[in-house]
């Protein structure tokens, strides 16, 4: 006997065990049309039609008619633990003052590491939850979150230890990064290599006490250069690291190239990835996690190549990168809008793109972004009458329910008349 039968709806069901979708297969994504997914023991113990599952037993029904069903989505890249917030510097935007500018004058990812330094552990806690909660709302179930706003022991430790103490008690499951190298803090102006040794004397303590699976660095003008990047990550590869990179995201510097070369999990950004970039990614495992919403808040015309990316036989996922500067908002359906219009992805890449791949992205290949028999019940299903719907009707929440682990995680509430004028 199941306790839950979700049925006659639309399921897509991608199959992270396959490994990352690369190329062409990108394009494959299980469709059900009137189908079936059982729950039982918070585990997916049923997948198929709505006519082969017409005689099971359940403890619960639910008849979804006109709705899609889909595995919880996987949001690889966020920088969710932070202090603060910057819409001060909206109207520099609207000046056209650049983002490596507002960083260079002290602003941007500095003035949240100073909001950050000031909060305590219990105000990154619930300023974390209420913006996973938002993440839930929208459909994640599972995220990678990021270091990066302390830029000193302290900090940072406090940073991945709140996304620890998140990771227990929220139902988002979450694998934490270390971005230590994500600015040169103002002692250690124009001495890049003495900061990041001194980041490296982290790994240790980090790897001890089990506070992140990744490391990743800004490689970027004004941050750390390609070569800069290279020595620093392999280091950490030594320590027993994943690493991950934030590559070609404003100048294209090459970031890409090194991230295959080097064996990343993930290059992220790469809007301005070169060709010999883009055919790398095709060549290694290296996975690409394409951030559109960035440029779109950064107001940059040029996205980054996810054609290209796909026709050389890379791999694809998409992200929100949220974060207080770059790209506020954890609406990951929004993303996926930005995929559509802007990376030209089509809907079935889409899909791959927010759960398989993103899965792979952040080694959770076996346990995420599946809807397959044995796996977590990591469950979204969705006021909408199909897959290509998602990303068409833009800008709003189209979950119904979420189920994590089985359990019922997030439920649509909206504001409704209170009253009808009758
Ligand atoms: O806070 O600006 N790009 N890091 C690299 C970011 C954007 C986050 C930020
Ligand atoms: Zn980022």
């Amino acid at each position: 006997m199941l306790d839950i039968l979700i049925h006659s709806c639309q399921v897509i069901a991608p199959q992270s065990s396959r490994g990352p979708l690369k190329g062409e297969e990108m394009a494959e994504l299980h469709v059900i049309e009137n189908g079936a997914v059982g729950i039982k023991d918070g585990k997916i113990a049923f997948v198929g039609t709505a006519e082969e599952a017409a005689g099971l037993q359940a403890a619960e029904k639910i008849d979804a008619s006109g709705k899609l069903l889909s595995p919880g989505l996987v949001d690889p890249h966020t920088h969710l633990v932070f202090g603060g917030s910057r819409e001060h510097e909206m109207a520099l935007k609207q000046q056209g003052v650049p983002y490596l500018d507002i960083l260079a004058q002290g602003g941007g990812i500095h003035s949240t590491v100073r909001s950050t330094k000031q909060a305590s552990h219990e105000d990154l806690y619930e300023k974390g939850f209420f913006h996973l909660n938002r993440c839930l709302s929208y459909g994640v179930t599972t995220m990678e979150v990021k270091s990066g706003y302390g830029l000193d022991r302290e900090t940072e430790l406090k940073q991945l230890e709140t996304a620890v103490k998140l990771n227990e008690n929220h139902p988002i499951d979450i694998v934490s990064t270390f971005l230590g190298a994500h600015a040169i803090p103002e002692e250690y102006r124009g001495r890049p290599e003495a900061f990041l040794e001194e980041m490296l004397t982290l790994l240790p303590e980090i790897k001890q006490r089990n506070l992140a699976e990744f490391v990743d660095i800004f490689c970027e003008t004004g941050v750390f250069t390609v070569e800069q990047s290279k020595r620093y990550l392999e280091k950490a590869k030594a320590y027993g690291f994943g690493v991950k990179i934030h590559a070609d995201e404003i100048d294209p510097l090459g970031g890409t190239e090194m991230a295959c070369e080097i064996g990343a999990v993930s290059a992220d950004h790469l809007v301005g990835a070169s060709e010999e970039g883009v055919r790398m990614l095709g060549e290694t495992d290296t996975i690409a996690v394409l951030l559109p919403g960035t440029t779109f808040y950064l107001n940059k015309d040029s996205f980054a190549p996810a054609r290209s990316i796909i026709e050389s036989g890379g791999a694809v996922a998409l992200s929100t990168d949220f974060n207080p500067g770059s790209s506020p908002t954890e609406n990951i359906q929004f993303i996926m809008t930005l995929a559509a219009l802007k990376l030209k992805l089509k809907p079935e890449e889409i899909w791959n793109a927010v759960t398989v791949n993103a899965a792979h992205a952040i080694g959770r290949g076996e346990t995420a972004g599946s809807l397959e028999i044995g796996r977590d019940a990591d469950l979204v299903l969705w006021d909408a009458p199909n897959y290509h719907y998602i990303p068409y009707h833009y800008g709003v929440n189209h979950v119904n329910t979420v189920w994590k682990k089985g359990k019922k995680a997030a439920e649509r509430k909206e504001t409704y008349a209170i009253h009808s004028i009758s």
